[in-house]
């Protein structure tokens, strides 16, 4: 989504296009009269990107979480009647086991821990718990809140929710642990959606822009912020929903993957300061 209004680019101006995309004008002249931001607030980093390598991605797939795992990307889509999970070549995309969700669900994101792969509904409380290997059912949890993404710390799943809260659940129970809230320069930022745990930090996705966002896990400050604009003109969308959603981590060869939802390609890319 685009505003009409330029704003000068700097950390301000990216609080303000985040609440901009869908506030409208209202909110624009209340932050208009917000508070000056510090000197070091204005010095949080910022990257943009280049492209490594570009992987096909299904176009019809409504992208809800993404994570790579020993040599196979694994992902889970969304939509009443066409949730599912899949486990995919990444090379040519191919689709090597799926499995669909009950029409009744609509899938969110989904994270492995060892040998399960969670993955979350939306607004049914529900969260399933999958065999990696053979997608069969293990079993299910309740979660109080709406399921947007999931990550894993190497001790806690750590969800989003829609709101600018992270939890930190026990992957055992999924129950809370702990939450922090989300906060860029001082501003709490909603709609947190896709997750992924690099190297010590929480990168989300903030559903219908081009950002991700890097969270320090304990405060949930936000350290940095990647500008993926443009990288969407870099593919075909596949409707009018085709946005920013979706980063796995490769940790073993340190390989950063993108792609969004209903975007026909997935992009290997690296940062670049700015
Ligand atoms: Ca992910």
């Amino acid at each position: 989504m685009r505003s009409g209004y330029t704003i000068t680019w700097d950390i301000r101006g990216i609080v303000l296009r985040i609440i901009l995309k869908r506030s409208g004008l209202l909110l624009f002249l209340l932050a208009c009269f917000m508070s000056p931001l510090s000197q070091a607030q204005e010095q949080v980093a910022r990257y943009g990107y280049s492209i490594l390598n570009t992987y096909p991605h299904n176009i019809n797939s409504f992208t809800q979480g993404l994570v790579y795992r020993e040599g196979y990307l694994f992902e889970g889509t969304g939509k009443n009647g066409q949730s599912s999970l899949s486990k995919i070549n990444l090379e040519d995309g191919e689709v090597l086991m799926s499995k669909s969700m009950s029409q009744r669900y609509f899938g969110e994101g989904i994270e492995i821990v060892d040998d399960k792969i969670y993955q979350l509904t939306w607004q049914s409380h529900l969260v399933f718990v999958h065999d990696k290997a053979t997608f069969e059912s293990i079993g299910s949890h309740y979660n109080a809140v709406e399921g947007w993404g999931l990550a894993y710390d190497g001790s806690h799943l750590i969800l989003s929710d829609g709101t600018a809260t992270l939890q930190f659940m026990d992957p055992e129970t999924f129950a809370p642990v702990r939450k922090v809230e989300v906060k860029l320069a001082g501003n709490a930022i909603n709609q947190l959606n896709e997750l992924e745990y690099i190297n010590g930090e929480v990168w989300a996705n903030v559903w219908q822009t081009d950002f991700i966002l890097r969270i320090d896990p304990q405060s949930g400050e936000v350290n940095s912020i990647v500008d993926l604009t443009g990288l969407s003109e870099r593919t075909q969308l596949g409707s009018s929903e085709a946005v920013l959603n979706g980063i796995a981590w490769d940790a073993e060869a340190e390989r950063l993957f993108v792609t969004g939802k209903h975007w026909a390609h997935l992009f290997e890319i690296e940062l670049v300061g700015l």
